[in-house]
């Protein structure tokens, strides 16, 4: 495993929301809650609503919450939110623990929420459709282990797309996971998947990469957001856990309109490292920046909404063209298996 750098710095073309102040955390929900974070952000006839997660009864004996729900917020610039009164979507049954990290996407007037599903049976990756953020009716869930998926925003020759990341535990070594691309003709069987992003492919990464924002369509290509994450063995105790040895970083790539299988560039270096008080010394866990989204707005900023550290959501943005350049310089993915 190679050694990574003790030091990752963000990229100068991302600009942190007020000083990396969070937009959202535990003390605005009117319901139990500990950590408010990973959270999808879809703009709905003038307004932003973002979907979030939001762990519960937090047990410092055994390290474990007793719950996760989704909660819905609503705000007019993005900036400051109201929660609505109660959770949104939880799901508990014998079989499934929870249902966690939303991503919202819109393809032809339909909202899809892509899902982490934890089960008695292994970790699922799912996809619902819902028109209100109230009733979410599954359409696919994979087998184990699979996560992070994100859709296209649109169909491309006429097939859905998905980014996702799969746990390949007996194959691989036991955490080095990598961002996989699916197609459908519906949304609910999947195939023809290939390999777009190996972790071996970013230069500061050398655990796993996965999806983190659904890609947004610019004229050079799907601009697409990844988490990238390096361990260190000699990172002892962060956060609240007796162990944290993870970095969680934000990557950027650019994929082909027409064959998103391609990677026209990635970023070199992370595009967000965590930094900040909330982001690199506070929280559930330590050294965690993770969005699963981005907005781009009229004008061309790009809204990337994030978890720091597993415990509050914070805003960052970047000017859309400069992340288009920052990813053609990277120049395609160079990586020997
Ligand atoms: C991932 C997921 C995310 C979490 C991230 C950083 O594996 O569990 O929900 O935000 O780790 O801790």
């Amino acid at each position: 495993m190679p050694k990574m750098k003790p030091e990752l710095f963000s990229s100068p073309a991302i600009h942190r929301y007020n000083g990396g102040r969070p937009v959202l955390t535990s003390a605005d929900l009117p319901y139990p809650s500990n950590s408010v974070f990973n959270c999808a952000v879809q703009k709905l006839d003038g307004r932003y609503a973002m979907l979030f997660r939001n762990d519960y009864g937090y047990d410092p004996k055994t390290g474990r919450f007793a719950g996760t729900n989704l909660g819905l917020a609503w705000s007019r610039d993005g900036y400051d939110w109201q929660v609505e009164p109660e959770p949104v979507w939880a799901v508990r049954t014998e079989e499934i623990l929870r249902v966690y990290d939303p991503r919202l996407t819109l393809i032809d007037g339909e909202m899809y929420v892509c899902f982490a599903m934890d089960t008695r049976h292994g970790l699922r990756g799912g996809i619902a459709r819902t028109e209100d953020l109230h009733h979410f009716d599954i359409i696919s869930l994979s087998v184990p282990d699979n996560r992070n998926m994100v859709l296209f925003p649109e169909k491309i020759n006429g097939y859905y797309y998905r980014l996702e990341r799969p746990m390949p535990v007996y194959s691989r070594e036991k955490d080095r996971f990598d961002t996989w691309l699916s197609k459908s003709p519906d949304l609910k069987f999947w195939g023809e998947s290939s390999l777009v992003l190996p972790v071996e492919a970013v230069p500061y990464a050398n655990d796993k990469t996965g999806p983190a924002a659904p890609p947004i369509r610019t004229d050079k290509g799907w601009l697409t957001l990844f988490h990238a994450v390096d361990l260190d063995p000699s990172r002892g105790k962060n956060g609240w856990e007796p162990y944290w040895r993870k970095r969680y970083c934000a990557g950027m790539m650019l994929l082909d309109l027409e064959d998103p299988s391609k990677v026209l560039g990635v970023m070199r270096e992370p595009l967000l490292a965590p930094e900040t008080y909330w982001e690199a010394d506070e929280g559930f866990r330590t050294n965690a920046v993770f969005p699963c989204v981005m907005i781009l707005e009229d004008g061309g900023e790009v809204r990337i909404y994030y978890g720091a550290s597993d415990e509050v959501v914070c805003l960052a943005t970047a000017d859309v063209n400069e992340l288009v350049n920052l990813c053609l310089a990277g120049g395609p993915p160079e990586y020997s298996a």
